[in-house]
């Protein structure tokens, strides 16, 4: 099947190969998509290098920094230069300083609060302003939320808010690009053991408390996250916009 076949795309947010943007780009261009990619920093840039080499050597990859605009404006122009037009992107940014994910988040400092809302939420609403005027034959931009926006999950603290706000921002540039026939929306996701959830205390406990609880009794592949986001960015999904979707195993449904 090649849902995508024709399709552009960028994807932020690989850092290695247990990302879930890495899972969501093999799916992309499994279907048929041309994906080019941002890496954060040069600490990334070799991993990203070698992992977005299957692609073919002339894979479009750059560096972009969400919180600059600059980073940001650069990315879309070489994007325009080489391909001229754009169809998906993928967000799969966020980030809180460690400490803000420890202790309480009647603690959370003013600093660490910007700095993950800005990461994690407003980069969303950046990124498609930019892409937009690219997507002249529409779009489908995807966001990656998690349910600790919706309800306390002990730790997460600050992240939850920034997720609830990418979740509101999601729907309200839906609404905006709605008439461009850009759609916007995000997946939910439960845990996956990637970079960013490694080091977390009890994220082993986390994936187990999920196992027991969600209907289907197991953890979430990253390959279903794939599916998920190849469905959402095709056509299939033409009417889909300002959604988030759980990709959770059921987990939301629960009461108890
Ligand atoms: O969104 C996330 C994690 C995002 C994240 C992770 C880190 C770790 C390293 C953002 N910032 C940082 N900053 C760091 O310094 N998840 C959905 C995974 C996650 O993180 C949690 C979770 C789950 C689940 C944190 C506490 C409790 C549960």
């Amino acid at each position: 099947m090649s849902l995508l076949n024709g399709k552009i795309g960028i994807v932020f947010g690989v850092a290695n190969k247990r990302s879930i943007a890495w899972a969501i780009a093999q799916a992309w261009a499994q279907q048929g998509a041309r994906l080019a990619f941002t890496y954060q920093g040069e600490r990334l840039k070799e991993n990203v290098e070698e992992l977005t080499s299957v692609f073919g050597a002339d894979t479009l990859l750059l560096p972009c920094d969400v919180t600059r605009d600059e980073d940001i404006d650069r990315v879309f122009a070489e994007l325009g230069q080489r391909f001229g037009r754009l169809d998906l992107l993928l967000h799969s940014v966020a980030f809180a300083p460690k400490a803000a994910l420890e202790g309480e988040f009647l603690q959370t400092g003013r600093e660490a609060f910007r700095v993950a809302l800005d990461v994690s939420a407003y980069s969303l609403v950046a990124l498609a302003r930019a892409a937009a005027p690219l997507m002249t034959g529409g779009g489908s931009i995807l966001g990656m939320s998690y349910y600790g926006a919706e309800k306390v999950v002990p730790h997460y603290n600050v992240m939850g808010v920034a997720k609830a706000a990418l979740e509101a921002s999601t729907r309200y540039l839906a609404y905006d690009l709605g008439p461009r026939k850009i759609r916007v929306n995000c997946i939910s996701a439960g845990p996956v053991n990637t970079l960013a959830a490694r080091g977390i205390a009890g994220f082993g406990e986390m994936l187990k408390q999920y196992e027991a609880r969600a209907p289907l009794k197991r953890n979430l592949l990253p390959e279903e996250l794939g599916a998920t986001a190849s469905f959402l960015a095709s056509d299939g999904a033409a009417a889909i916009t300002g959604q988030v979707i759980y990709v959770d195993c059921g987990y939301q449904i629960m009461g108890m």
